[in-house]
């Protein structure tokens, strides 16, 4: 059962950019989500560079190691039970003022020593979506107890008025995290169970895993809107974009001109 007092969550999520759902999923559920990631993370082909659900990010000895699903709902409905579980949808709606629609789901798992996200702000990869930073949101569905030392997401609290500049040199880019106070930062511990939702202009980042086990949680993010069929207009656009920009690509490619 639920422990948060949502109205209290509402006005922290308002005020900070951000808020935790303590304990929105039962033990039992978190067993199940955990076998769930289990199965996944051995399915076979997922470190084909060619795989088009997985992305790649540095491990401890600089190699790429896999750490990201995404989209994964489609191949698991155990987790789009997660992602669309009664509690969470109805806190959502309390907490962003109308009832939310699914926008995308990944699967992050960052294994001891991977390296974490840089600063960064979701509503700058969701402007052509053309609707207000306000009715967008992410959730953290936390698998596994976390905090800063094996690579929670970190904010800086009340950050997510605006979208932030990126540098002189790439003014359209990721926003400069030097201009930002780092005193403001603070990054949630979660336990198994817990559910973290945050602003899509909330300022974000995360560090190495530097804990002893895989850091594990599902990504969902959300739009309030009427529109039907979100996730599948997301999907359609971000895989012709991973297609046309090659993202992911980088390692076949330098393994094929090595042949
Ligand atoms: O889970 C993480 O380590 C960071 C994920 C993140 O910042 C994002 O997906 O926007």
């Amino acid at each position: 059962m639920p422990v948060t007092d949502l109205a209290e969550s509402t006005k922290q999520y308002w005020k900070d950019g951000y808020t935790v759902l303590r304990r929105l999923y039962s033990d039992e559920e978190i067993t199940g989500f955990r076998a769930e990631c289990e199965r996944l993370w051995n399915l076979d082909g997922l470190d084909d560079d060619l795989n088009l659900r997985t992305e790649f990010r540095r491990g401890p000895d600089g190699q790429y190691a896999f750490d990201r699903l995404d989209p994964v709902l489609d191949i698991s409905p155990t987790l789009t039970g997660a992602a669309t579980h009664p509690a969470l949808m109805r806190a959502l709606a309390t907490v962003l003022g109308g009832p939310a629609q699914l926008l995308k789901a990944k699967l992050i798992r960052k294994e001891p020593g991977v390296n974490g996200y840089a600063a960064h702000q979701d509503f700058l990869y969701w402007k052509w979506l053309d609707t207000r930073p306000d009715l967008l949101t992410t959730v953290v569905i936390n698998l596994y107890p976390s905090d800063e030392r094996s690579g929670g997401i970190g904010f800086y609290r009340g950050g997510h008025q605006e979208l932030l500049p990126g540098p002189p040199d790439n003014p359209e880019g990721d926003f400069d995290p030097s201009r930002l106070d780092p005193s403001d930062i603070d990054v949630p511990a979660l336990d198994a169970g817990d559910a973290l939702v945050f602003h899509s202009l909330a300022p974000h980042f995360s560090g190495r895993n530097n804990s002893e086990r895989p850091r594990t949680v599902l990504l969902p993010s959300y739009c309030v809107s009427d529109e039907p069929g979100l996730y599948q207009k997301y999907y359609k656009r971000e895989i012709v974009r991973r297609c046309k920009e090659m993202v992911g690509f980088e390692r076949y490619f330098a393994q094929n001109d090595a042949l």
